[in-house]
């Protein structure tokens, strides 16, 4: 069978900063060639419109599935589905990912008919599976798939993360993927989910609380096989197991292999297992993100993020000792004044740390969702994407967004600006001399992207599909039931 798999276009936060490639849909991708089908990959991030209808013309898929792991592309993969259905009527639309399984019944509404399954959970066990089972009964007795006419069991998750490794060679312009000065960079994945709980999040919910590994053999063997220089590390919270980092490292050393790297911890995991992140720097890694999230006690408490302002401190300092370059976020509030914008600016530029502000969104999936989305100001898919205030803020949201915008300047200024760009500017010759252009580019479409204008007035546009508020929030601590995407398994 011909399958089109496509990835939606970028996000406001990838506009600038970064572009990296769908390593979950190659995942899935290698699943259902290996099934026997003729698979092609089309990643909207890179892509226009106009090459998705060109490939429907084209390639003639017989079935189109869409990731959805962001919520703010819902109303794209909707209107892609209308015209997949428009254009060849007997191709079946199933869409997967991490935000379109906690709202599939949801996505079935809007799409009226133009989706026909909605697969929840992971995808590489049971994508070929539906493949085999379209347009039958059988369908919707699947696990974790839902259709109009009802819902299979819950998802399972795969006990092998090896089994899959992404099929990066059907991913087109592979040049495009960037993260900052690495440029261009592939994305690789050790571990999959996270054993922590914070309230804002929805990572450990989709996989049920769960945390697995893959072998350090598989894991340097597709290492091996990425020809670029550059690796971002997929996982939401590395080396949780330190020696399973120090495992895939002997791995990469008796093969020889050598990139840089950036990946993503939590300060605590940093401070207990220091000497690991110690051991990957002499391996090749240069950046690191850390989720900050609130500079205070109060503030960590009401995210659950079970560490203190005084770890999170004691992170940074380690991070400097190993000479690693971080990147940290903080979450602005919507009861956020000017005042407390401006701690966070002279904060900002006080440390030597690249600072990003995101703006608290509650999430289908999270515990937040469940207890906040009664205060809900708008219904927009597209203003759930970290960078829009979709609480009512304690400013008035223009003088809100004035002062988002003026503080994600001053961050922005001060890494990216003129004044910045000297100390980079040897990098950026690098890799403009062999034709890397895009951290170069993104030095200069920070006005473009975050600008008042523009996000105020995305508040104004029409809505053609609203999303549906949970039925009874409110609630202070939802059931874990409601929370789970793959169910928790009793030990
Ligand atoms: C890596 C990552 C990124 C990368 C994205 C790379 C890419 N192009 O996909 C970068 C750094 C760019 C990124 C950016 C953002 N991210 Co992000 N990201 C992640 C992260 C940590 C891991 C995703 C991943 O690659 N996992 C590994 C692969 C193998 O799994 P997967 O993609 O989920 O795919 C599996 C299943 O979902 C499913 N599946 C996926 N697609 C499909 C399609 C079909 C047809 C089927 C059947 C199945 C299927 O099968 C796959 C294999 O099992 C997740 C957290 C998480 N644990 O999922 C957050 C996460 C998805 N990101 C999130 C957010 C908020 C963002 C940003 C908006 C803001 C930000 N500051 O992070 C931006 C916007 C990005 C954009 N669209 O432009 C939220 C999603 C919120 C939401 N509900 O919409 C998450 C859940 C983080 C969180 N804890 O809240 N992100
Ligand atoms: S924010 Fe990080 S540590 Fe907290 S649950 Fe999500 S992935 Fe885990």
């Amino acid at each position: 069978m011909r399958v089109l798999l496509v990835h939606p276009s970028p996000l406001m936060y990838s506009e600038i900063y970064l572009r990296l490639e769908p390593l979950g849909l190659e995942r899935v991708a290698t699943a259902i060639a290996a099934a026997g089908h003729d698979v092609r990959l089309l990643d909207l991030q890179i892509f226009r419109h106009r090459d998705y209808v060109h490939e429907l013309d084209a390639f003639r898929p017989e079935a189109v599935g869409f990731s959805l792991n962001y919520l703010a592309n819902v109303p794209e993969v909707l209107d892609l589905a209308r015209e997949t259905k428009r254009r060849l009527p007997r191709c079946f639309v199933f869409a997967g990912g991490h935000s379109g399984s906690f709202i599939a019944p949801e996505i079935l509404e809007h799409a009226r008919g133009a989706v026909d399954c909605v697969v929840r959970g992971e995808g590489e066990a049971i994508a070929p599976r539906v493949l085999e089972a379209l347009f039958d009964p059988r369908l919707e007795t699947l696990p974790g798939v839902v259709t109009r006419h009802g819902a299979g069991p819950a998802p399972t998750l795969a006990d092998d993360l090896d089994r899959f490794p992404p099929a990066r060679h059907l991913t087109r312009r592979r040049r495009k993927y960037f993260i900052g000065v690495l440029d261009p960079c592939a994305s690789a994945e050790f571990t999959r989910g996270c054993p922590w709980d914070c309230s804002f999040c929805s990572a450990w919910t989709f996989y049920g609380r769960s945390y697995r590994k893959t072998s350090p053999e598989a894991a340097a063997e597709d290492l091996a096989r990425v020809e670029e220089p550059n690796v971002f590390l997929v996982d939401d919270v590395a080396f949780v197991q330190p020696e399973h980092g120090y495992a895939i490292g002997r791995e990469l050393e008796r093969r020889g292999i050598r990139k840089e790297y950036y990946l993503e911890t939590r300060c605590d995991v940093l401070v207990k297992n220091r000497e690991v992140f110690a051991y990957w720097k002499r391996l090749g890694l240069h950046y690191m993100f850390l989720g900050l999230e609130a500079l205070d006690e109060e503030g960590l408490r009401l995210h659950r993020k079970r560490v203190t302002p005084n770890e999170n401190l004691r992170a940074l300092e380690i991070a400097r000792e190993l000479g690693l370059t971080v990147a940290v976020n903080i979450i602005a509030e919507p009861d956020w004044d000017e005042r407390r914008f401006a701690i966070v600016r002279e904060w900002a530029l006080t440390v030597p740390e690249i600072v990003h502000l995101t703006v608290a969104t509650p999430y289908p999936g999270t515990e937040t969702w469940l207890t906040e989305s009664r205060r809900l100001t708008s219904l927009d898919y597209r203003l759930f994407d970290v960078q829009h205030a979709v609480l009512p803020t304690r400013l008035p949201l223009r003088r809100f967004y004035e002062e988002l915008v003026r503080t994600q300047e001053v961050l922005n200024r001060k890494h990216l600006g003129v004044a910045a760009l000297r100390d980079v500017a040897a990098i950026a010759l690098r890799l403009a001399l062999r034709g890397q252009t895009n951290f170069l580019r993104s030095l200069w479409k920070f006005r473009r992207v975050y600008n008042v204008e523009r996000q105020w007035s995305d508040h104004q546009q029409p809505v053609t599909y609203a999303m549906r508020p949970p039925a009874a929030p409110g609630s202070p601590r939802p059931r874990q039931s409601e929370l789970f995407v793959h169910v928790p398994v009793r030990r």
